[in-house]
């Protein structure tokens, strides 16, 4: 007789783009021309957000941070899949999904210089504080997700996180609820090859992240994360599931960290330069500006008129965040929408200057 396993499956791999920008004609998201240049618009704005704050760094201006370069295309094709009722969790390094979702600059910069305040969004971001710790706003994002499907509303979580936070307890224990109850839910791994210097190698047995999807009875697809149309129409396809109430989907987009894991890190301790020379290559804005240009969308003046606008707008959140006043008794709230007696006793004594 012949044995036969109790379960099968596999996952894909999609790319739309290739690594020289051609994009295959089967699969090449329908997008119009105005919502491919704010994609552009977006991608650009976060590279050059990014290295303003490494640069502020270096010049003492900004404390400790953890910088996206690399990564652009994931986080940006991603949120454009989004509605903007959604909500979004992020982590330390989601600066550009912060920016695709409508974060004032000025919010980011202020935080990033040590202010608290700078993670209260207006209203209608929809982007919820930042989690530093890995991993623990999975079970968050999986309660948002319930609660939508509660009350029946038309919308979905998104959850952000590393390939290091798959080896968290949270990520499986978000996942198992979410699938279990089928709530709407896409948890959207940046898969950057490293969780500080711990190597994808030594993080995970398994050939992807992807399929650990297949072990909760989700949907999981693995991306060319470096590939913003193709990062794009998996997250779409993940909403779509989400909002159908099929349940939660793990999207994984394969990229890479091509700077530092924090300004406090130095990558060349671990890992070597033809590593990182070899991801040059796949640079996921290059990549987009060679598929704009063979639509006719892009040119060099074109590229430079996007960089002096986000360039513009950059130095004006600067100059804003560098006026912030602190209040150092910011600290006591925000965490209780009602603060407890001792929390105002200690407030209190702190204004007092006791
Ligand atoms: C619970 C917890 N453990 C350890 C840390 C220290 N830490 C900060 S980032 C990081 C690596 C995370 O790697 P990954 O999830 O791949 O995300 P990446 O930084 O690569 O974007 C670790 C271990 C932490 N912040 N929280
Ligand atoms: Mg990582």
């Amino acid at each position: 007789m012949v044995k036969k396993t109790a379960f099968e499956g596999s996952v894909e791999y999609w790319q739309v783009l290739d690594e020289s920008g051609k994009a295959d004609k089967k699969l090449e998201t329908k997008l119009d021309d105005a919502e491919l240049k704010r994609m552009y618009g977006h991608m650009v704005l976060c590279r050059l957000f990014d290295r303003k704050a490494v640069s502020l760094q270096r010049q003492g201006r900004m404390y400790t941070y953890a910088p996206l370069e690399g990564q652009e295309a994931s986080q940006v094709g991603a949120m454009h899949a989004l509605a903007q009722e959604d909500v979004v969790f992020p982590t330390y390094r989601d600066h550009g999904s912060y920016l695709v979702r409508g974060a004032p600059l000025e919010n980011l910069f202020e935080y990033w210089m040590g202010y608290e305040e700078g993670l209260k969004m207006p209203a209608g971001v929809n982007v919820f504080p930042l989690s530093i710790t890995v991993g623990n706003h999975l079970p968050m994002a999986a309660g948002m997700a319930w609660s939508m499907k509660l009350r029946k509303r038309p919308l979905m979580s998104m959850v952000c996180f590393g390939d290091g936070a798959t080896s968290e307890g949270d990520f499986h224990e978000a996942f198992n609820f979410s699938s279990v109850h089928k709530t709407p839910l896409v948890l959207l791994c940046q898969n950057n090859h490293w969780a500080i210097s711990v190597p994808l190698k030594k993080q995970m047995a398994s050939e992807t992240v992807a399929q650990k999807a297949l072990s909760y009875g989700a949907w999981g697809v693995q991306v060319d994360g470096n590939d913003v149309l193709a990062v794009y129409s998996a997250v779409k396809e993940a909403r779509r599931r989400a909002l159908a109430g099929d349940g939660p989907s793990l999207v994984e987009c394969l990229t890479y960290r091509m700077s530092m894991h924090t300004t406090a890190d130095d990558p060349k301790k671990y890992r070597s330069d033809a590593e990182v020379d070899e991801w040059k290559k796949r640079d996921p804005l290059a990549r987009f500006e060679a598929y704009l240009a063979s639509r006719k969308l892009w040119t060099p003046q074109y590229k430079a008129d996007v960089e002096a606008d986000a360039t513009a707008r950059i130095e004006a959140a600067v100059k804003t965040a560098e006026a912030f006043s602190a209040q150092p008794e910011a600290m006591f709230d925000f965490v209780f929408e009602k603060r407890p007696p001792s929390l105002q006793a200690q407030r209190d004594a702190f204004v007092k200057g006791e």
